[in-house]
């Protein structure tokens, strides 16, 4: 399918999506929020697709939210068109996203990144939350999200300085994955969603949940679910074949049940 603000494609089991507002570094406008939010979950609910990769251009993965739908917008107006709700429901995609980042990653660019499971960035990514620098602040997760990849320091300069991280300090930081030559960047995401696509659904979709919860809740509340998500994926063909084909030294065949 494509459409003009997104691309989008599927490779094998995995769902690609690509933001499509070149001439403005992929600013975020509601529109785009609307459409990438909606391939997600059609993605998410594609039983042939085991994980999603989020992508941009080689010169930015995205420049932030879009200044000018906001410029002269009231606060009123802001909750009316629902400018972060639909955030949520980008919380709530049960698939593997990996965020492929290459240049500019700013401001709701770089909340977007943050959102996704795993980063891999091009040597020439760049990091930084500037909506300091435009008298408002972070709305779209970066004072959480951020606080608890990179610690409390680093986000402080971040959000208070506009301080901009690099692909190499970004990975020093623990908020990128992998660190690839500019022109593999895009491969290198694909090459790790096929990986991971090709394992045991529920398997997938539990671990996932598990270790989102480690954000979201207490650790006695986070360690509860995760026993009882071990316990039930007990219940799986997968669990019985992934053990049935190590015992008998062969590959598992997935059935996703
Ligand atoms: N919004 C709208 N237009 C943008 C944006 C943006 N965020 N970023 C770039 N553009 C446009 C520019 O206006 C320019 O358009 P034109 O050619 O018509 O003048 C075009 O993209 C190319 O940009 P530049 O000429 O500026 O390119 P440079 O290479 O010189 O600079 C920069 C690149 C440094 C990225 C620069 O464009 C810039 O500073 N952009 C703004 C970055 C920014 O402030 N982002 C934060 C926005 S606020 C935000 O994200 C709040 C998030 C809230 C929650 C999320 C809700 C979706």
């Amino acid at each position: 399918m494509t459409d003009s603000l997104i691309l989008t494609e599927i490779i094998g089991r995995v769902g690609i999506i690509r933001l499509n507002r070149p001439k403005v570094l992929n600013a975020l406008n509601q529109e785009l929020m609307h459409t990438l939010v909606s391939a997600l979950q059609d993605f998410d609910k594609n039983p042939e697709i085991g994980c999603i990769v989020l992508t941009g251009s080689e010169r930015a993965f995205a420049a932030g939210a879009d200044v000018k739908e906001m410029a002269d917008a009231s606060p009123f107006e802001m909750i009316q068109m629902g400018y972060i709700e639909q955030w949520d429901a980008l919380a709530a995609i049960t698939k593997p996203i990996i965020a492929a980042v290459s240049g500019w990653c700013l401001g709701g660019g770089c909340e977007l990144a943050l959102a996704c499971d795993m980063i891999v960035a091009s040597e020439s990514a760049k990091f930084g939350q500037p909506e300091i620098t435009l008298g408002i602040m972070t709305g779209a997760g970066a004072s959480q999200r951020l606080a608890r990849t990179v610690g409390k320091a680093v986000t402080m300069e971040m959000v208070l300085n506009n301080r901009h991280l690099s692909a190499e300090e970004a990975l020093g930081y623990g908020l990128v994955n992998r660190l690839t030559p500019v022109d593999t960047f895009f491969e290198e995401a694909l090459a790790l969603a096929k990986e991971i696509a090709a394992r045991a659904p529920l398997a997938l979709h539990s671990q996932k949940k598990a270790v989102t919860l480690a954000f979201d809740t207490t650790l006695p509340e986070g360690l509860a679910a995760e026993r009882r998500l071990f316990f039930l994926l007990f219940s799986t063909l997968d669990q019985k074949e992934g053990m049935q084909a190590f015992l008998e030294k062969r590959p598992p065949s997935w059935r996703g049940a």
